[in-house]
């Protein structure tokens, strides 16, 4: 029997989806993408899962599109390329940024194509020292997708975006740091269990604000001040309705850590 495309590992509220191609360094191909979109499916409807952790096995975390798989496709005739970005890879960066739990991402390598958009879709993006980033696109003469040109401006400025996307130079993690695409580096040996820690504690966390953070994070970009500010009323209203708001109040005046439910 094969390995399954991504591994799925669920223990103390965490469900680990490690990427499983390494000896491509877990470029996407079809069993991959919909493994990733079915452990996507489960976390989320488990409600013992109340973070997830994202990484590759291997030397790499994800390679982008399997270019032999692409290179087969195209060799069968014509495809309609925005079809299959639309039922392929869109699903999983939207189900990756409207995931009602956080996504703890762990770069443990490249981060390629579509591999960098997946990564940059994560809410926590953690890098090993010796991780990279690679807008690979142009190098093989296309644009980017999967979020790209949405996702780096927004994080980096326009300024490091166009130079991201048109220069397609690697990018260490050092430097990736440096430019607000990641959160923390850590050493290549310790990543994981830094990255675990980090998604155990947000599994400890009150998971429906959560939520509603990434519901008013996702759309504050396009709104203006007082639109924004609505959006947070209203989403403040339902953190309130939360058993854990109430068990955070009750925590803080009994003066004792809170126990969050995810409720
Ligand atoms: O509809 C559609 O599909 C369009 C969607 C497009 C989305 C995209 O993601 S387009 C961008 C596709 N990705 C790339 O262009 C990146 C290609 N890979 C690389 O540039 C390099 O592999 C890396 C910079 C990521 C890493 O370099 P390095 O030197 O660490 O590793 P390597 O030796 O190049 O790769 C190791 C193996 O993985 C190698 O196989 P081998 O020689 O040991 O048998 C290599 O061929 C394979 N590999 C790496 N990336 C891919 C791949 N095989 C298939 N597809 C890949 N993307």
């Amino acid at each position: 029997m094969s390995e399954p495309a991504v591994l799925y590992h669920a223990e103390a509220g965490v469900a680990t989806l490690t990427m499983n191609r390494p000896q491509v360094l877990n470029a996407l191909n079809d069993d991959l993408l919909t493994a990733l979109r079915q452990g996507l499916a489960r976390a989320k409807a488990d409600a013992s899962v109340r973070a997830v952790l994202l990484t590759g096995a291997g030397r790499g975390f994800c390679a982008g599109a399997d270019l032999t798989a692409a290179a087969g496709m195209k060799s069968n005739g014509p495809r309609d390329v925005a079809q299959g970005l639309r039922e392929r890879y869109h699903p999983i960066i939207l189900a990756m940024r409207q995931f009602p739990k956080p996504i703890v991402g762990a770069v443990n390598g490249s981060a390629a194509g579509a591999g960098m958009s997946i990564a940059l879709a994560c809410d926590i993006v953690l890098a090993g020292e010796s991780a990279s980033f690679l807008q690979a696109f142009t190098r093989i003469g296309l644009v980017p997708d999967c979020g790209s040109t949405w996702f780096l401006p927004r994080m980096v400025g326009d300024v490091r975006a166009r130079a991201m996307v048109m220069l397609a130079d690697k990018i260490p993690a050092a430097d990736a740091l440096q430019y607000g695409l990641v959160w923390k580096v850590f050493a290549d040996d310790r990543l994981m269990a830094e990255a675990l820690a980090i998604a155990q504690r947000m599994a400890q966390m009150p998971t429906r604000a959560y939520d509603l953070i990434k519901q008013g994070l996702a759309v504050s970009s396009g709104n203006g001040l007082g639109e924004q500010l609505e959006v947070e009323a209203l989403l403040q209203g339902q953190a309130m309705a939360t058993e854990d708001h109430k068990e955070g109040v009750t925590a803080f005046l009994q003066k004792r850590p809170a126990q969050f439910r995810g409720r």
